[in-house]
């Protein structure tokens, strides 16, 4: 992949890795930022190679939040008519597993940029936030819907509103975090889950990342509805033939992946 300014993208087997890399400004996202996550999403979304990517930071930062000092002069009419951080939506809109392996700070828009990921891998020193209310503003990635529906509604306006940061620990018994892993574990816990993720057949890892995004937009009869049908329809796959072949011979899978 070409080289990008704000991010590194490497391909670590069947994985897309991508590293932002802001260090003199602990992640801060800008638009360039937004523009390269979503030009290399894109590319790993289109790479048959690819099973799954890895979104991480550096140690002491995933993402310090939106850059505050590119935001700092924009006026409503250039944010409106801009559609000022409309292109973040790319990220929600990646098909392909999408994991966030978080250390250090997830503020503003990077817990919102965590959250747009399909689970969160923390090292034990995460801490999440949302504290745009101590500059004068509210969440506008996500942080008023996303963690309300992760960690319920109690615990999203007790963050909302004080602008106070969570640990690791609080994350995951809130229902954040998917799983906590020591610090030099982390980059191996996400890399291996998404290895892991690739070897399955594609179009059911598809068809199941759609079926549990579904469950926070549709009603849950809809949602039953919906999910049963994407479950029937992988039965015209040469995929689930090969997965229940294996089991029955006792040997393991070979999918196809396309
Ligand atoms: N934007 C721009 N620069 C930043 C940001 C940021 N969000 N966070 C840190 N930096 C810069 C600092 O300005 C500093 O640069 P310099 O050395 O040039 O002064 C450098 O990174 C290192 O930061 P600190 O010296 O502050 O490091 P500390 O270890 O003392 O503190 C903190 C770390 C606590 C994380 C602190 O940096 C901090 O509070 N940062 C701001 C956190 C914040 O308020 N984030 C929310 C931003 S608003 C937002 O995200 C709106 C969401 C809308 C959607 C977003 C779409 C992407």
């Amino acid at each position: 992949m070409e080289h990008f300014e704000t991010l590194l993208a490497e391909k670590r087997g069947n994985v897309g890795l991508i590293t932002l890399n802001r260090p003199q400004a602990l992640n801060a996202l800008n638009s360039a930022v937004m523009r390269e996550l979503a030009e290399s999403l894109a590319a790993y979304d289109a790479d048959e190679a690819v099973g799954a990517i890895v979104l991480t930071g550096s140690e002491k930062a995933f993402a310090a939040g939106a850059d505050i000092k590119e935001m700092q002069p924009v006026s409503f009419v250039e944010a409106y008519v801009g559609d000022f951080l409309g292109g973040w939506e790319a990220v929600a809109a990646t098909r392909k597993p999408l994991i966030a392996a978080v250390s250090g700070y997830a503020l503003g828009g990077g817990c919102e940029l965590a959250m747009m990921c399909d689970f969160i891998i923390a090292s034990e020193t995460a801490k999440f936030g949302q504290p745009e209310i101590t500059l004068g503003i509210i969440p506008g990635m996500g942080g008023s819907q996303r963690l309300t529906r992760a960690v319920g509604k109690a615990k999203a306006m007790d963050l909302v509103l004080t602008g106070r940061m969570m640990g690791a620990e609080e994350a995951e018994k809130a229902g954040l975090v998917a799983r906590i892993v020591a610090p030099e574990r982390l980059l191996d816990e996400a890399l291996e889950a998404a290895a892991k993720i690739a070897t399955f057949s594609r179009a059911a890892v598809l068809m199941a990342k759609e079926a549990v995004n579904r469950s926070d937009e549709l009603t849950l009869a809809e949602g039953l509805r919906q999910e049963r049908r994407l479950f029937q329809s992988l039965f015209a796959t040469e995929d689930q033939k090969e997965g229940m072949a294996a089991f029955v011979e006792k040997r393991k899978p070979n999918f196809g992946n396309r």
